[in-house]
């Protein structure tokens, strides 16, 4: 697929252009300098698998025939992949609207396939074997590797084999807590391999927040390693997996095997506990594995991974994607809104612990036969050169990462990129919150030199796949947009009734039709599924975030409407906060609010009620910080603790989080309507203890 070259207007096949252009395209051809023909007249999407998309007209045809004939127009796109068996005619059928029955989707009905086949073996197949899969980057400067793609098929083959011995069938949980090692992206499509479903949980979770997960699955086997550096510190990752496992089995699952990878840069293995009988070795025991093994082919609706996600209330949902359509759409994504080509070096920085490591690192790339670099370490250590310092290091082609890391590298001062060669850089991608436009145009001007397109990508852990987002070269962009939806989305802005909106409009953003890789189901609780995404609009699914549609049509993301905070393009539900507060002895209540941060987006702002008698100091906060550490997670920290002898609440009882947003950001002047308060008094007596 990266072998197309891009066509002209003109019709001709065009060197691969590098720099693409901000300014609509005009009619006339500049490199060979002819009037274009009329658009084409074929909106056939079989187009797309061969050439990029070179202008809005054609965007808008193409576009018009993915809502109207979704079913044809992926079918088209889905025959670049191998299917074992092929899908039926009518293989889409969904129900979008809870007033209709339950909630469904399915695509390519009939088909079978395997995800790791198309990421390994058709590529190996096809003579591509020997090409550059995986380039490392470890946390220390100077540890390398790299692997090519005939490497990673006997690599997944191997541990495919392990986990099939060890008892893991088709439809199994495998639980995956591991550093950003090559073999963390390698476990996810061992697992896919045997149809066996991944859950992955990023490396900074607790051991608490660990076991809820393995429970909820339950999970047969963990791949784990001894530890994990994080810049200048080692983190003893199989302690907390230990601890995980015990709190799992007191709770009733017991977690069967643990396969522990030595990361001996981090922990040695001498100093990393062991239980004999349920732990093994994964270097001494995936190298006795043959590396051949039969892939499981799975039909299209098999689940693939569940991932865990917040939401506004209760605790994490494990959101579960499906095969096919998961992999017929995070491969188009990929390929059309990075604009790949033969040769490119792509580079995503997310950890394979969230969604934008599970589709644009393990899968995405993968699929396309791209060449990427996997980096272990943190964008600051050991200076804050080091991003660049990889991207000249290998001539990185296409660079995407979130606005707090652009933001926190933008504080540091622009010498930092000066001093290295970016010139190689031809697309910048931005992911997990809205881009400010102050950091839009240092990543454009300072990063880019001013020649490097934006790609700022709306999604979410739900939709599998970029939703909203720039193609480049191919419109204008705007900083702060996500400008246009991609082929099949039918975004929506309605009003809280749940009204369309027409034209230019800001509202309540929802989704009216399925996509390839709409998420199937909540794990273990449909009703929830249904409830949560399908409830609050019948008809829509609805995403949770709040958007400007401008006069030209572009998205404007305003952020969640929800409980849900975004710290460092980490969701955050306040709930989980707040129940990991109250967890501590002395914290009779607490109320967690999000505030603008200048590096991570979102801070996060409790409100913290202590029980009678209990004197508020200083320590006591540090302990209270320290139970949503070891509870959730240090990601989800509170930055402020406010202490608060009362909280606004209305008569019935419902705190109300407007007006502690507003004490939280000092706007205390702007409350708004606080009639339904019971005690007006306490707004008086925080705004007091502001910084106490
Ligand atoms: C991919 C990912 C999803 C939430 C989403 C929204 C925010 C993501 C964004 C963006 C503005 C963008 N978000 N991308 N907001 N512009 N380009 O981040 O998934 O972790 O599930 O978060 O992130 O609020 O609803 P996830």
């Amino acid at each position: 697929p990266q072998q197309q070259q891009r066509r002209g207007v003109c019709g001709n096949a065009h060197a691969p252009r590098l720099s693409l252009r901000h300014a609509p395209r005009s009619s006339r051809c500049a490199p060979c300098r002819v009037a274009a023909p009329e658009a084409p007249t074929t909106v056939s999407a079989s187009t797309l698998n061969t050439s990029f998309v070179q202008d809005k007209q054609q965007y808008e045809a193409l576009y018009k025939r993915s809502i109207e004939d979704p079913a044809g127009f992926w079918a088209e796109i889905a025959e670049q992949f191998h299917w074992e068996t092929k899908w039926e005619r009518d293989h889409m059928r969904y129900n979008f609207d809870v007033r209709a029955g339950p909630i469904s989707v399915e695509w390519f009905r009939g088909a079978t396939t395997n995800i790791a086949y198309n990421c390994l073996d058709r590529h190996v197949l096809a003579g591509r074997g020997d090409q550059t899969c995986f380039i490392w980057e470890g946390n220390d400067v100077g540890r390398e590797k790299s692997m090519t793609y005939a490497e990673a098929l006997d690599e997944v083959c191997k541990l495919a084999n392990w986990l099939r011995a060890a008892g893991v069938k088709k439809g199994d949980a495998v639980a995956v807590y591991m550093p950003m090692l090559l073999e963390l992206p390698l476990a996810m499509l061992a697992c896919a391999r045997i149809g066996a479903v991944h859950s992955v949980v990023f490396g900074g979770f607790s051991a608490e927040s660990l076991a809820q997960r393995m429970e909820d699955c339950k999970a047969k086997v963990l791949l784990t390693a001894s530890g994990v550096m994080r810049g200048p510190k080692s983190i003893d990752l199989k302690k907390i997996a230990d601890k995980a496992c015990k709190l799992s089995a007191e709770a009733g699952h017991t977690v069967e095997h643990v396969l522990v990878y030595e990361n001996d840069n981090a922990v040695p293995a001498a100093d990393c506990p062991f239980t004999p009988g349920r732990d093994r070795w994964w270097q001494s025991e995936v190298a006795a594995q043959p590396t051949t093994c039969a892939p499981e082919w799975v039909e299209a609706e098999h689940p693939l991974f569940l991932l865990y996600t917040s939401g506004s209330t209760g605790k994490p949902k494990g959101v579960l994607h499906s095969t096919g359509g998961y992999m017929v759409y995070a491969a188009t994504t990929m390929r059309h809104v990075f604009g790949l080509q033969q040769g490119d070096v792509y580079w995503c920085t997310a950890d394979c612990g969230w969604i934008t490591g599970h589709s644009y690192l393990a899968y995405g790339p993968l699929l396309n036969g791209t060449t990427q670099i996997v980096f272990e370490g943190v964008p600051t250590h050991p200076t804050p050169a080091r991003c660049w310092e990889v991207v000249a290091a290998h001539g990185v082609t296409q660079f995407y990462t979130a606005p707090t890391a652009i933001r926190s590298l933008m504080s540091f001062g622009d010498q930092w990129v000066s001093q290295c060669d970016t010139s190689s850089l031809k697309l910048l991608g931005s992911v997990g919150e809205p881009i400010n436009p102050e950091a839009w145009r240092w990543y454009h001007e300072v990063v880019g030199k001013g020649k490097c397109p934006i790609v700022d990508t709306w999604w979410q852990t739900e939709t599998g796949g970029h939703m909203i987002t720039p193609l480049p070269g191919a419109w204008p962009e705007k900083p702060g947009s996500a400008t246009l939806p991609f082929f099949g989305v039918r975004p929506v802005v309605l009003d809280e009734k749940g009204n369309e909106l027409q034209g230019e409009a800001e509202g309540i953003l929802a989704i009216s039709q399925p996509w390839p890789s709409t998420l199937r189901t909540v794990y273990g609780d449909h009703e929830r599924y249904q409830s949560n995404y399908f409830g609050p609009f019948p008809g829509y699914y609805f995403t949770g975030d709040g958007c400007r549609r401008d006069a030209d049509g572009y998205y404007w993301i305003t952020g969640r409407v929800d409980d849900v905070i975004n710290v460092s393009g980490h969701r955050i539900g306040t709930a989980e906060v707040e129940s990991a507060l109250v967890a501590h002895p002395a914290c009779a209540e607490a109320a967690v609010v999000g505030y603008d941060h200048p590096i991570k987006g979102q801070g996060i702002y409790a409100y913290v009620t202590l029980m009678a008698g209990v004197e508020a100091t200083k320590e006591l906060k540090k302990e209270l910080v320290g139970s949503v550490r070891s509870i959730i997670g240090a990601f989800a920290a509170p930055d402020v603790i406010h202490w608060a002898p009362g909280l606004p609440k209305t008569r019935s009882g419902k705190i109300m989080r407007r007006v502690l947003r507003k004490i939280a950001s000092k706007e205390e002047d702007q409350l708004g309507d606080t009639s339904t308060l019971a005690d007006p008094g306490v707004v008086a007596t925080l705004v007091e203890l502001r910084g106490k």
